[in-house]
């Protein structure tokens, strides 16, 4: 699901980051939030990751969430550019599991936010849900949908059963 009039945009520095990034846009199409999926790479394609972040605002879009891995740069650099929300997610690299891309996401200057998440698909669920929370503030059924979504979890984990 690709929406023309995305509320939310999920960019990633590589195809090979879209095994994590995809449960970050699960999460948006669960709540029938209209997104898109693009990669974006601060490294290989930087003057188109300039041109997206300063339009982004301009097409409608709100929230942005940004994953990369290893050196990056991506969610740091997109926030340059927009004074859109911008969530980092830092994806498990091969090397360094992943501390390299957190390190790399979380230590923005003050004045440059990132909203950093865990690394790898916990990091995308709660971009995800985050990205919802942030649309709900203006979106009555969202925030519904949202407060349903948290009391369904809350009624699983008290019918838990442990073997
Ligand atoms: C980063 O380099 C990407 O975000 C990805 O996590 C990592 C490796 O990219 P590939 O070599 O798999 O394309 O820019």
């Amino acid at each position: 699901m690709s929406s023309t009039n995305p509320l939310v945009s999920v960019i990633m520095g590589s195809t090979s980051d879209w095994e994590t990034l995809r449960h970050a846009a699960e999460m948006l199409e669960k709540f029938g939030v209209p997104h898109e999926r693009r990669v974006v790479s601060a490294h290989r394609t930087p003057v188109l990751m300039a041109e997206f972040a300063s339009e982004a605002a301009g097409r409608g879009v709100q929230v942005i969430i940004a994953g990369a891995g290893g050196a990056a740069h991506l969610p740091g650099m997109v926030a340059a550019h927009t004074s859109l929300p911008v969530l980092g997610v830092p994806v498990e690299s091969k090397v360094l599991r992943g501390v390299d891309s957190l390190l790399s996401i979380v230590q923005m200057p003050a004045g440059v936010p990132v909203g950093t998440l865990a690394i790898g698909e916990a990091g995308a669920k709660n971009a995800g849900l985050l990205a919802v929370s942030i649309l709900a503030l203006k979106d009555e059924k969202l925030r519904d949908a949202l407060d349903r979504f948290r009391a369904h979890q809350t009624s699983s984990v008290l019918a838990a059963q442990l073997p």
